[in-house]
């Protein structure tokens, strides 16, 4: 009898462990013994007060225990249990790795910083309860050695497209620090706003911090304010509630890197100064992306842009401690330089090539003067353009390739690719899913993140300090929506960025996940369960269109439904893929140990047509970053949506010209091709699409080419070109759509624009 009740106290123990023993970032070794540490009004910390980095540690760890307690720990005091912090000289950890001990009637962090001490208080915390609560604050035993992989480990936040508050900023911060990543990419400057509090330049932020309300608009369809109009929407840091942030960040080990833009994006730095532009003429704060008519460019030829960015720049300095300083750097249109009287007398005098090289004498400038304040300098890949500056660290957030180049060049990188780590995109859905930018970074495609490319030998990997995902405000209109875009994409970036590579499990995370999203709930912070919503993907087989589901979560079932209803348990499981054979609404859900998962079941409508599953060849190769579900998209049945890429077929700057086999010889009466029109993104409806056919798929006869009579200027339409013809017997159908140049007021004026298109539809 005492031997059963014994196993079952060891048994209910070992319970409680694997419970609580949930840790993101997976820690380097981790062993979980029997008992557990019980956290009372008995309980002290022990540390030496001398020390006033330590004593910060302390401080952050007795207010976070008195938060879920109520309990205030002794200090020093002669106890029954203890939880000691050390700061001691530990091999084989690093500045910021720490070990920690548990057992019953003590627990031991040691590190050989503050840092590591903080982060051994972070994993302590994941094993306690999230908030306030009168139950038993119990550690499981364990023994813990863990370290990072990589230096750096960032989260960036666009304030700018969108303000967020002094406190959420501090939210953000805390929730980042949670989870191990110690840096906050501020992105305090862009068009759309000025942040930062410059005393020097107090139009900075009395004019550029605000703009007329649009908030209620979509990003890429807000009208331009006009003059009268009272600019309401913004707000900016002033420098003490700065130094408040940087403060409170630096308690949690978190380094605040500030974000300078220049030398384009700073179209309210124009609104507010003028003539630090090429034109110097007038403009109100942009409301949104609308750029027509306003310069967003400094002027390069002009040196009192470089007085005033000095000044800037002098203040910046002395308000943050970091090491580096983010100039920006990135989509510089070079348009507004290359008419610029200044910056052509500068390319000249300075023997610069062209414009690239002028945007690379400006990094370079301001580069001196960062440095001679003994500070170094981050800027996007662009900085590559032209030769890049001496000590310069990339940002590679186009692809991995300016990340690449600047290795091999010896030069710190920063990962932050827009696929997979720009948290601006969708994470699910698009149903059910907040309005965004586009593309679709799922929380698996995160997690099989490797920030060390393949082209990279072991030497040029080194210079890959870390990644960084970004998020970018355009559609994130309030802090919620920015805690459900990170969360849980955060989490698993985080173990990406510090566990070793062998260490990551993706069961296992989806495991350790679901303690995390029981905070979350209790915190009351804004997470997705996109993660479960099943994903939809037609294919074409030897003309025939089927559907393959698939979910990222591991020994889940799928249900589906095709009659437009809500898959409920006893609808159909998911086998093999669906053959499509009518028009349909496709719902399915995930289901987890008989629960269905997620909040919205994924859905796709299908569209049927003599033309579905046929095969299409194109002329013209089709855009790589355009695919929609490969490369029999016009012919799967599946309309675009005018928010998201992933349903369009892209061609840039080339006519698209398609070829459907129709197999056999069919009877049909019309064609239609649909098109789409985002002016802000340079797509264009296309000039004129001709329609032809053939029965030798040689010789086509044309039965109509329709102009487009849509305005060029529409900001953003949708559009499917036809013809009706009386009955036609035809084997090949082909469709020319040809491509337009942006028009004369556009950014990209006479540039070659692009061409989407997501169905051709034949009946
Ligand atoms: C590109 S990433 C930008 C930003 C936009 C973002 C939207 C980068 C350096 N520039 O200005 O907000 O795309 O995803």
């Amino acid at each position: 009898m005492k031997k059963l009740f014994l196993v079952l106290v060891l048994a209910s123990n070992l319970l409680i462990a694997q419970r609580n023993v949930s840790i993101i970032p997976q820690p380097v070794s981790l062993q979980i013994n029997q008992g557990a540490f019980v956290i009372d009004n008995s309980t002290a910390v022990k540390f030496n007060t001398a020390d006033k980095e330590l004593k910060l540690a302390v401080n952050f760890f007795s207010a976070a225990i008195r938060n879920i307690s109520g309990k205030t720990l002794l200090l020093n005091d002669v106890a029954k249990n203890n939880i000691v912090f050390k700061i001691a000289k530990t091999n084989g950890i690093g500045d910021e790795g720490y070990t920690m001990n548990v057992s019953p009637s003590s627990i031991t962090i040691v590190a050989n910083t503050k840092a590591g001490v903080i982060y051994g208080i972070q994993s302590l915390l994941q094993t306690l309860p999230a908030i306030r609560t009168n139950e038993v604050l119990q550690v499981p035993c364990m023994s813990i050695t863990d370290f990072p992989r990589f230096k750096y480990r960032g989260m960036h936040l666009d304030v700018s497209r969108h303000f967020f508050s002094p406190e959420f900023v501090k939210e953000y911060i805390n929730l980042l620090a949670s989870y191990k990543m110690n840096t906050f990419h501020w992105h305090l400057v862009d068009d759309q706003g000025w942040r930062i509090e410059i005393k020097k330049y107090p139009l900075l932020t009395s004019v550029g911090a605000w703009r007329v309300d649009q908030t209620d608009k979509v990003w890429a369809s807000r009208p331009q304010a006009k003059t009268g109009e009272a600019a309401t929407y913004g707000g900016y840091y002033t420098q003490e509630q700065i130094k408040d942030i940087i403060k409170y960040a630096a308690e949690r080990n978190v380094t605040i890197i500030p974000e300078i833009e220049m030398p384009g994006h700073v179209a309210s730095a124009i609104a507010s100064y003028p003539a630090l532009s090429c034109t110097q003429q007038q403009q109100l704060p942009l409301t949104g992306g609308n750029y027509s008519g306003m310069s967003s460019n400094y002027c390069a030829g002009n040196d009192s842009v470089f007085t005033f960015l000095e000044n800037v720049l002098t203040e910046v300095i002395a308000l943050f401690p970091s090491k580096y300083i983010h100039i920006g750097g990135d989509e510089v249109e070079k348009g507004p330089w290359k008419v610029c009287p200044k910056c052509q007398t500068r390319i000249k005098s300075s023997h610069l090539e062209n414009e690239d090289g002028l945007q690379s004498y400006f990094i370079k400038r301001i580069e001196k003067f960062i440095n001679s304040k003994n500070r170094k300098i981050i800027g996007w890949d662009e900085i590559l353009e032209g030769g890049l500056a001496p000590e310069a660290t990339v940002m590679s957030w186009r692809g991995e390739a300016g990340g690449i180049e600047a290795a091999k060049a010896h030069h710190d990188v920063i990962m932050t690719p827009g696929s997979p780590v720009y948290f601006d995109h969708y994470q699910a859905g698009p149903e059910g899913e907040p309005l965004a930018i586009g593309g679709m970074n799922t929380l698996k495609k995160v997690y099989d993140y490797e920030p060390i490319p393949k082209e990279l030998n072991a030497a040029e990997a080194k210079y890959v300090l870390g990644a960084q995902a970004n998020l970018w405000a355009e559609y994130i209109t309030t802090a919620e929506q920015v805690e459900y875009m990170v969360l849980p994409r955060m989490l698993a970036l985080a173990e990406v960025v510090w566990s070793p590579k062998e260490n990551k499990n993706w069961e296992n995370f989806n495991e350790r996940l679901k303690n995390h999203f029981k905070a979350f709930g209790q915190r009351g912070l804004h997470y997705s369960l996109g993660n479960f919503t099943v994903s939809i993907k037609p294919s074409s087989q030897n003309g025939r269109l089927f559907v393959d589901l698939s979910t990222e979560i591991l020994n889940a079932a799928i249900y589906y439904t095709t009659d437009g209803t809500e898959p409920t348990l006893s609808s159909n499981i998911y086998a093999i893929p669906i053959e499509i054979n009518a028009s349909l609404l496709l719902k399915a859900s995930t289901i987890l140990n008989g629960q269905i998962m997620g909040v919205k079941a994924a859905r796709q409508n299908f569209v049927m047509h003599k033309a579905i599953g046929k095969n299409v060849t194109y002329t013209n190769p089709l855009s790589r970053y355009y695919q929609a579900d490969g490369p029999n998209s016009l012919t799967d049945g599946v309309r675009g949506t005018a928010a998201v890429g992933k349903y369009w077929h892209g061609f840039n700057g080339d006519d698209l010209i398609a070829i459907i086999d129709m197999g056999e010889e069919k009877n049909i009466q019309n064609i239609a091709i649909g098109c789409l029109q985002n002016y802000n993104d340079w797509i264009f409806l296309p000039q004129s699409v001709k329609f032809e056919t053939s029965n030798d798929g040689n010789v086509f006869t044309e039965i109509k080419t329709v102009n487009n009579p849509i305005d060029i200027n529409t900001k953003s339409v949708m559009f499917d070109f036809k013809t009706d013809f009386p009955i036609l017997s035809v084997r090949y159908i082909r469709v020319t759509a040809k491509n337009n140049l942006c028009p004369p007021d556009h950014n990209g004026a006479g540039k070659p624009a692009w061409i989407f298109a997501d169905e051709i539809v034949v009946e």
